[in-house]
């Protein structure tokens, strides 16, 4: 018998991107483990990953090429050979591009798996040469990305490893205790050495449970809320003067901005009180280091990008990032330096090409493209074939009924390559197997921390699965591309993924990285990124004015962009429609990974809708009754748990479920292809909905 330890890398859509040794026997893996010598895994692993071999050794594994035989969505298959699966698709590909362009065809995809090999690499490259549409892929980080990059430059911020050290967390819009846990050991040991936390969330959460204050304000008003912080900090003189004469620009004008924001009107606003945003607002400028965790629930409005910009003036303000442990972590993302010329080659995208917005792939498949000021026009050529990876459309998109009546289209070609027969899947008239990540190689950044990572492969691939990388090589083979990128290795890849002369980037190697898992950035020990200004802005310093915006049409202050579906700023789809629905991750899924396995179906029960009792009673709703949820969009069922912990107005549905174990809906059957302010992301939390007993 062998036995071999292989370092491998967490793939999911996490921040926190662990260190894993799996334990591989005869070439059977039989233990998966969070590395001990890795600082943020910490020799732990999630709910989820903790039972990785469960979803690599799934008996519901697609492990051969598939056809559709039976009607699309029904599901109903028959295996075919690697041959005549590439061969059917590359004929499709090449008549469509004969009849309509290539620019008919288009690749769905988003973060299955975020390595940097298996997710934006030998894909991009083929996709760029065929000359097919662009995705942009919006649907998580976009609009907080472009909302933090006008006033701080790049997706850098306070290093997770020390928040140990903060005396103030604000958890602003996430849930780290299920979407973050490596953070939570940190959060929590701040707390036991005395700081105060405090949970911004209409929702009490499982990591709003773990704070002290939990501030329940109105889904999509935390932009007044930070505007209103700015307000108080400034009347009241709570201010780094030193900071803002060195480090920022446009104090002045952010100044008299403010004036517009007193806590009164913006009581209003967010359904708070008058003292709780002072008081809030005297906290944060006042206990040192203050850290902000910004995630990406408070994003998904249609004010998300202006929201994330107006928060992340709060530390420049107080001159918070003075110390390591103070400032925000938006995303880590931005302290890496990728290669992406090499990686994806868009020296071979075709002048001109459309680019299509993935969180409206309804509306795309119904014929309308949508632009960035959130209008339709009919899209010409129309797509006649959508290649979908690294994601489950069908499930996560918004507004399903569309996205269904999409893929359903007898007329569009659609490749689904899975591990896994989706929701998406079965409609496709072609499906690949694809491998986990345990059957590829890999190397990764992160979101959350600053270690790059290698994932290795630790056993064969199961069945007749293959990485998406091979796939695109196969495919490029018979499409008869044949520039020299399309025949790289994985490792080849791999070893040019990283700008390695980047500053940052220098303690980064590859054989070392292959060898020990991971490697931290070349950055200090107590990294404090803009503790002397340094914003990798325009000017050079943290934006409360941003000359970028302007140009780009938007306000060039912190203004308040209220949420598109809300009873304030919609009374018209209110008095059908009253209340607010947000619907985050459920503990034990990953989006819709894992919703299909038994133990996390078991561990999640069924889909519940958390409804206030003031809300229930007015309904006639008791708790565990079977309700329905709807609005002019569509309508999902689920169980009612009656509680105080969404506030009232307020609905819960925690998410993603696999529509077809359940009863063919989901939360996004009603969640809507609204776009944010900036950067054109989904709009998943900004949505009126009414709830009825079924
Ligand atoms: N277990 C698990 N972990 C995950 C994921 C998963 O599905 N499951 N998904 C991963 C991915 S892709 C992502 S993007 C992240 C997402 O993880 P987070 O960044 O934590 O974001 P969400 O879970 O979407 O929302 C977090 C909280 O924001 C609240 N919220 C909703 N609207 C508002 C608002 O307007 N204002 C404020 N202040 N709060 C609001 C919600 O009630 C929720 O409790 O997690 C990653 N990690
Ligand atoms: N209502 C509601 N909708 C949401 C959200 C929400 O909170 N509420 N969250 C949104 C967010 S934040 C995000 S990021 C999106 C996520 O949406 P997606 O990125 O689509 O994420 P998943 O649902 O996890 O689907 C990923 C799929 O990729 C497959 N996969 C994994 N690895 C590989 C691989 O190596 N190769 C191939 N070919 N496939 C692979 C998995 O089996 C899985 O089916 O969903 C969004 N949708
Ligand atoms: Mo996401």
């Amino acid at each position: 018998m062998t036995t071999q330890i292989i370092r491998a890398a967490c793939p999911h859509d996490c921040p926190d991107t662990c260190a894993i040794l799996v334990t591989v026997e005869d070439g059977k893996a039989i233990k998966v483990e969070g590395a001990k010598d890795h600082p943020t895994t910490n020799g732990f692993l999630c709910t989820k990953v903790n039972r990785y071999l469960e979803r690599t050794y799934s008996d519901q594994r697609v492990l051969y090429p598939m056809k559709r035989v039976g009607e699309k969505g029904k599901g109903i298959f028959t295996r075919i050979s690697w041959d005549e699966a590439l061969d059917t698709i590359a004929t499709k590909f090449k008549s469509i591009a004969n009849e309509y362009g290539p620019q008919a065809i288009l690749p769905y995809s988003y973060a299955g798996t975020m390595g940097l090999v298996q997710s934006q690499s030998m894909d991009r490259r083929f996709f760029h040469k065929l000359g097919a549409s662009l995705l942009d892929r919006t649907i998580c980080a976009t609009a907080g990305a472009a909302g933090y990059k006008a006033t701080i430059g790049a997706s850098i911020g306070t290093d997770m490893e020390r928040f140990d050290e903060a005396k103030l967390i604000v958890i602003w819009g996430g849930n780290p205790q299920t979407s973050n846990v490596h953070l939570m050991p940190k959060i929590l040991e701040a707390k036991r050495r005395g700081a105060k936390l405090i949970a911004i969330d209409p929702y009490r959460s499982l990591t709003a449970e773990k704070c002290h204050e939990h501030i329940a304000l109105l889904p999509g008003t935390d932009g007044a809320l930070a505007l209103a912080m700015m307000n108080v900090i400034i009347n009241e003189n709570l201010i780094d003067a030193d900071y803002i004469s060195k480090y920022t620009h446009g104090y002045e004008l952010l100044k008299e901005r403010v004036t517009d924001y007193p806590p009164s009107r913006v009581a209003a606003i967010t359904g708070l009180s008058e003292e709780a945003i002072v008081n809030f607002a005297r906290e944060y400028a006042t206990t040192t280091p203050a850290a902000i965790r910004l995630n990406y629930g408070m994003q998904r409005h249609a004010g998300g990008g202006m929201a994330v910009r107006n928060i992340a003036c709060l530390p420049a303000l107080t001159g918070a990032w003075r110390d390591p442990a103070g400032g925000v972590l938006l995303s880590s993302s931005g302290t890496f330096s990728l290669d992406t010329n090499a990686l994806e080659r868009p020296d071979l995208i075709l002048p001109g090409t459309r680019m299509i917005n993935m969180s409206a792939i309804g509306d795309a498949l119904l014929g309308d493209w949508r632009l960035p000021d959130n209008s339709g026009v009919p899209l010409d050529p129309p797509v006649k074939a959508i290649y979908v990876y690294n994601s489950n459309p069908v499930a996560v998109a918004p507004d399903s009924g569309k996205v269904i009546a999409g893929f359903a289209r007898e007329d569009l070609f659609t490749v689904v390559h899975e591990i896994f027969q989706t929701d998406t899947a079965d409609y496709a008239d072609i499906v690949l197997p694809a491998t986990t990540q345990l059957e590829q190689f890999d190397v990764h950044k992160a979101y959350g921390h600053i270690y790059v990572l290698a994932n290795n492969p630790a056993i064969a691939p199961l069945g007749e699965a293959k990485p998406n990388s091979e796939v695109f090589r196969l495919l490029a083979a018979r499409m008869g591309f044949d520039d020299p990128c399309f025949a790289e290795s994985d490792e080849e890849i791999g070893a040019h993924a990283f700008n390695f002369d980047h500053e940052r980037m220098k303690t980064i190697e590859f054989a070392t990285l292959k060898e020990n898992g991971w490697q931290r950035l070349n950055v200090p020990e107590r990294y404090a990124p803009f503790a002397e200004g340094n914003f990798p802005t325009p000017s050079g310093k943290c934006e409360f004015f941003s000359e970028a915006l302007a140009k780009q049409g938007f306000d060039p202050l912190p203004t308040y962009i209220p949420p598109r579906e809300s009873v304030q700023t919609a009374p018209n789809i209110a008095a059908k429609y009253p209340l607010a629905i947000i619907s985050p991750p459920a503990h034990n899924f990953l989006n819709s990974s894992f919703a299909n396995l038994p133990s996390f179906v078991q561990a999640e029960k069924e889909p519940f809708l958390e409804i206030h009792p003031d809300d229930a009673a007015a309904r006639g709703i008791t708790d565990g009754d079977r309700v329905k949820i709807f609005n002019d969009r569509g309508t999902f069922t689920a169980k009612a748990r009656v509680s105080d912990k969404a506030r009232s107005g307020v609905v819960v549905a925690l998410s993603v479920w696999w529509k077809k174990l359940t009863d063919g809906t989901n939360a996004n059957d009603v969640t809507s292809q609204g776009l944010t302010d900036l950067g054109a992301a989904a709009t998943f939390y900004d949505v009126l909905v009414e709830v009825e007993k079924c």
